[in-house]
Parts: structure tokens; sequence; C-alpha cells
């Protein structure tokens, strides 16, 4: 049996960074996010109950290094006992630098492999068993705006807003396409165990989390730019501050801000976002988006610009039978 699932990588406003239960990965702290339209993860599960061992593609080429998790993601969706499975994987963007790549491959494994074995999970139930693969990945299993809780010995994710209803437009700036040095699973505990910082950044986030909420309701792009910029600062300094440090930053990431700066300055409804890597999001409104491409791309050193609306959660496309 075979299935093909679809989903988008999600930038998060609110980020997520730290982790309480290792083992179970669960996060330390909520987060929210938007899902984009135009980047995306294609995975295609084939269930070979012949089979001994499973096998991934990524973009046609095999990547031993990614199985291990793969299978785990597998095991956890369908069983230790499941069929081994062929894995196929496509991505339209460049992977493990920092544009969410792991968000959007798990949540359309996870996705891919309950299709194909015909398992009815819910939308809460895929959305656990993501975020068990890759904490990220969660939110990807909703569309538009996603809010992903903390609930203690578990998450719970939901929309807070559909795509249709506010859509902002994101334009990343790609400085630097290569993988990232540190994974994000090593920065956080690096993060959890030494930065001087880490307890105050989750005891903020719920009140971060509280008025990116209400922003988000009220569609106030000036409250949402605001705490987003301080979420996002206030994550970065918790991992500059930690021993070993980790900087994702490079110096044309510091270019990009500056012009970021100077187009707010000039009055365009932007703001930005910087994850585990050191690309730029710039958030804006409709409309703004072309504004910011052109001076972005302008910015020296960057080396690509993708833009994108937002986008639908993750789904399934293809679904066979044999
Ligand atoms: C986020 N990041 O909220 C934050 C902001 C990076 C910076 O979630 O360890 O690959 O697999 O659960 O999901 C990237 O981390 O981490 C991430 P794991 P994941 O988007």
């Amino acid at each position: 049996m075979r299935a093909t699932a679809i989903a988008q990588p999600n930038i998060a406003l609110i980020k997520y960074w730290g982790k309480r239960d290792l083992e179970r990965n669960l996060p330390a702290v909520g987060s929210i996010s938007i899902t984009l339209r135009d980047l995306y993860t294609k995975v295609a599960v084939d269930l070979v109950p012949q089979s001994r061992s499973d096998t991934l593609l990524v973009n046609g080429a095999e990547a031993p290094s990614m199985l291990a998790r793969i299978s785990a993601c597998l095991d956890r969706v369908l069983g230790e006992q499941r069929p081994r499975a062929a894995v196929s994987s496509t991505c339209n963007f460049p992977i493990a630098a920092g544009l969410a790549s792991s968000a959007s491959a798990f949540a359309a494994t996870t996705v891919a492999a309950a299709a194909a074995a015909r398992r009815a999970y819910t939308t809460a139930e895929l959305a656990r068993l993501a975020g068990a693969a890759s904490g990220s990945a969660a939110r990807s299993l909703i569309g538009g705006f996603a809010e992903l809780a903390n609930l203690g010995d578990t998450i719970e994710v939901r929309p807070l807003r559909d795509l249709e209803s506010w859509p902002l437009e994101v334009v990343v700036a790609i400085t630097e396409s290569g993988p990232k040095s540190t994974s994000s699973t090593t920065a956080m505990e690096i993060s959890r165990q030494s930065s001087p910082f880490y307890d105050s950044w989750v005891n903020q986030q719920a009140h971060d989390l509280g008025i990116a909420r209400t922003a988000i309701a009220q569609r106030d792009f000036a409250q949402l730019a605001n705490i987003a910029e301080h979420n996002c600062l206030k994550m970065h300094s918790v991992m500059w501050a930690s021993r070993p440090p980790t900087v994702y930053w490079n110096a044309t990431t510091m270019r990009c801000l500056q012009t970021i700066r100077r187009l707010q300055g000039e009055g365009c409804n932007v703001f930005f976002t910087i994850d585990a890597g050191p690309q730029v999001k710039a958030v804006c409104l409709p409309g703004e988006a072309d504004r910011v491409r052109q001076a972005l791309a302008e910015t020296s050193g960057v080396e690509a610009i993708m833009t994108s609306g937002l986008g639908p959660a993750a789904r399934v496309v293809v679904q066979l039978d044999g």
C-alpha cells in the first residue's frame, strides 16, 4: 500500500526553543507559526511487506544519514511490527539550512505513512506523532496561523486564523544555503544546560504568546511585528549566551536586518524573524512583498530569494492499494 503526502514548512513567529522531555521530544514552551504556501516537501511511503529494511531517497539520492530518524517516525505512526517502507522525499528548498525542512518532511512522512496503512488518526494525533519526530513538524498539520500549546505531558495544535483572512506574505533571504553547523536539537540542549537566560526565556513565553494571539485575532500588524522580533532576538540571545555559544547568523544576516529596519523607517509594513540558521524571513502585509523582495535582493551577500504566501495544512495527495 502506498500514499503520498505534501506538507509545507512553517515559520515560527513565537519560537519553540528548548525541550522539557528529551526522550519524548516535548517542547519547553508553546509556539505560534505561519505555514508557507510555496515551499513544500512531498513524501511517498510505499509499504513493502517482503522487504527487510527501510530505504530513503531524498531528491532522488539515497540519504542514509536521515534514515534512522525516518524509520523511528514510521515506528511511532505504525508500530514497531510494521512492514518496512520505501520512502521517497522531494523538497523544493534547501534542507537543514534553517528553513524548517524537518517540519515539512516529518509532517509529510507522518501523514503519508498513516494514509499508506489506512490508519484513521485525528489531526491532534497526527500532530503529536509528527511532533515526536521534530517539534516544529506538529505545526505543519495546521494551515495559516497555528498555535502549538505545551500542555505538560503532551502538545496540542490549533488554528488561530485561516490563511485567507489575513494573507501575509513572507520573503526569505537565503544568506548561505549549506547545512547548518549545529542541529537545533543539539543547540537547544546546550541552551537549556548552560544559558543564563534560559529560565527567563521559558518563563516569559506565555506573555509573548498572549500578545501574538491577540495581535493575530485583531490583525494588528504593528503589534505582531513588535512581539515577533522581540521573541526572535530573545531566542538568539539565549543561544549566544550559552557555552559553547550557538551563533547561526552571518554578516549577511545582519545586513538583511539593517535593510528591514530601513524599510520600516520608510513606512513599509514588514518585520524579520530568524530561525536555527542564517536565513532571514521578512514577513509583510499583502502588497509589500515586491518592495521587500527587491530591497533584500539588493542587500550585499544575499544568495537567493524565495517569496511565499500562507499555505494549507499537510495533506494526502495520493493513496493507492497494492
Ligand atoms: C521553531 N526552531 O519554533 C524553532 C525556532 C528553530 C528555531 O523548531 O529538535 O527541527 O527536531 O524538535 O523542530 C527547529 O527545530 O527541532 C525549530 P527538534 P526542530 O520553528
